[in-house]
């Protein structure tokens, strides 16, 4: 199902040969106030790697630091980087120098192609390193400031890239996991097109003449995957927003006539409160929702408020993409789906045996991407007889969909009961004060542990005795009574990742954000 040739070079792949295939007039990236073709994305990603190669010494393997927002530089950077067989670290843009340098020193690189605004934790970041030795800028805004654009304009034009195989290291995508201690994932360059054949050939069924849009930053392979691989490989465009807010992505896909969104659950949440009355979606084949459980009231108010299809599903940096999904003919609330095509799932116990439908259990998956942690000893935690574990524990029904329960990290046992804290979060989320909530264990000498709700408030409504009791009730009404949770603790907001995952590790720490 998912053979390429040996010789493959992803970046090709995605610019001169949708090129060679008619694609060249056609719009693929829009941002910085302009569009460019996928020929003048061709051209532009082989001058970057002629100047990595030729004025850099950039070598096959080498490693590549890129820090950028969400812009067209950004993903010609990244392009350039692969076509000069370099293996590519995209970071995120708010990483202060500690973070860089966990990465720098992981990934033991040695050049950081930086956005131009974004350059001072960078030098901060080189000065501690033991292996970053030089900073290339490029103009994250339009003009030919940074030294690589400068570069990168005195190239000759013409197709130029290094000669890559299909199992070569292309992408180090790290990730943080609940501890902090950043893990780097490798990726090979056939992964980077399998993601697009599984997923986006299968499941979104991408035109040409589709228009991507979203707010995830392509730091996190869901961005990557969802606003730069998939579109161009099938020859659509994609709309590159350097912040992404909720109201501005409503404006976004009304401008463009967008057609599939990729966000996470909060953010299509607030994207409907934001939504005035006459808001027309109408362009949106699919919103894609991924990077933290869906609840069942979230997809459920949007495919009624807005009349367009919701897909969830559940991918890792580790398996670089989704592997388990709805479908658009068959997207139900409150399960995450079924494998794609190629990949295989089962729910399992402590011991890797199959518990019995209906049973909770850890989530297992196999497929043509997988696992492999540079150098890092938790491999063997996360992939076991040939078999990845994600972390999350899942329940399987007995028609075969599967369903989340929690991050493993996440069940709550309180007084001997096994209790899931999104599935709390999502009946409290269906009371209309609640415009987020968190839910995790907190210790309790009576019970060992008990649900704590972290709760922000919709605004006009108080926080106060009486509204923590008219929650629990809900609760209690909602779902199984013993399920309720017995603390709530009023914020403002919750700790969240960049990629918009709540981090319920630094609730249960006792820090709000
Ligand atoms: O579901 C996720 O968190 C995820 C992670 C990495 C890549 C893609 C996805 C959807």
């Amino acid at each position: 199902r998912f053979t390429y040739p040996e010789t493959l070079n992803a970046a090709v792949e995605l610019t001169d040969r949708m090129v060679e295939r008619g694609f060249g007039n056609r719009v693929a990236l829009v941002g910085q106030g302009r569009s460019r073709s996928y020929a003048e994305l061709a051209d532009w990603t082989s001058r970057i790697a002629r100047v990595l190669v030729e004025d850099h010494g950039i070598q096959p393997g080498n490693r590549i630091l890129i820090r950028s927002p969400n812009t067209p530089a950004l993903v010609a950077c990244w392009l350039g980087a692969t076509k000069a067989g370099a293996v590519v670290v995209n970071t995120m843009p708010l990483l202060r120098k500690k973070e860089l340098l966990q990465h720098t020193e992981k990934a033991q690189v040695s050049l950081a192609l930086c956005d131009l605004r974004m350059l001072d934790e960078m030098q901060a970041c080189m000065e501690d390193s033991a292996h970053l030795k030089r900073i290339v800028t490029f103009d994250g805004t339009a003009g030919l400031e940074g030294d690589l654009d400068r570069a990168a304009a005195a190239k000759p034009a013409g197709p130029f890239w290094v000669e890559t195989g299909r199992d070569d290291v292309a992408l180090l995508g790290f990730t943080s996991g609940s501890t902090g201690v950043p893990k780097a994932t490798m990726h090979f360059h056939r992964d980077l097109l399998i993601i697009a054949d599984a997923y986006a050939r299968e499941i979104l069924e991408v035109r040409p003449d589709d228009v991507f849009v979203g707010s995830p930053p392509l730091a996190f392979t869901f961005g990557l995957g969802g606003l730069a691989i998939f579109p161009l490989r099938f020859g659509a465009s994609s709309v590159l927003l350097e912040k992404a807010a909720p109201a501005d992505l409503i404006g976004i896909i009304q401008s463009h006539r967008a057609t599939i969104c990729f966000t996470a659950p909060t953010a299509y949440r607030a994207m409907m409160a934001a939504m005035e009355d006459g808001a027309d979606l109408s362009s949106l084949r699919c919103a894609v929702s991924a990077g933290e459980t869906l609840p069942a009231p979230v997809f459920t108010s949007w495919v009624e408020k807005t009349g367009r299809p919701m897909l969830d599903g559940i991918g890792a940096t580790e398996m670089l993409h989704i592997f388990l999904s709805n479908r658009l003919t068959d997207a139900r609330p409150g399960v995450t789906g079924k494998p794609l095509a190629g990949y295989e799932a089962r729910v399992v116990d402590d011991h890797m045996n199959e518990v019995p439908r209906g049973t909770p259990g850890h989530l297992a998956v196999r497929g043509p991407v997988g696992c492999r942690y540079l150098a890092d000893d938790r491999q063997s935690n996360y992939v076991r007889d040939g078999w990845n574990l994600t972390g999350d524990t899942f329940i399987q029904d007995e028609d075969g969909y599967f369903r989340f329960a929690a991050r493993s990290d996440d069940m709550i046992v309180s007084a001997g009961y096994n209790i899931a804290g999104p599935e709390v979060e999502a009946a409290l989320l269906a009371h209309p004060d609640v415009a987020e909530c968190g839910v995790v264990g907190a210790p309790d000498e009576a019970r060992g542990t008990v649900v704590q709700a972290h709760v922000v408030l919709r605004p006009g409504a108080l926080a106060c005795e009486d509204k923590a009791k008219e929650l629990q009730d809900f609760v209690k009404r909602t779902i199984a009574p013993y399920k309720y949770p017995r603390s709530i603790v009023f914020t403002d907001a919750l700790p969240k990742t960049e990629s918009g995952k709540i981090q319920r590790f630094r609730l249960k720490q006792g820090m709000a954000t």
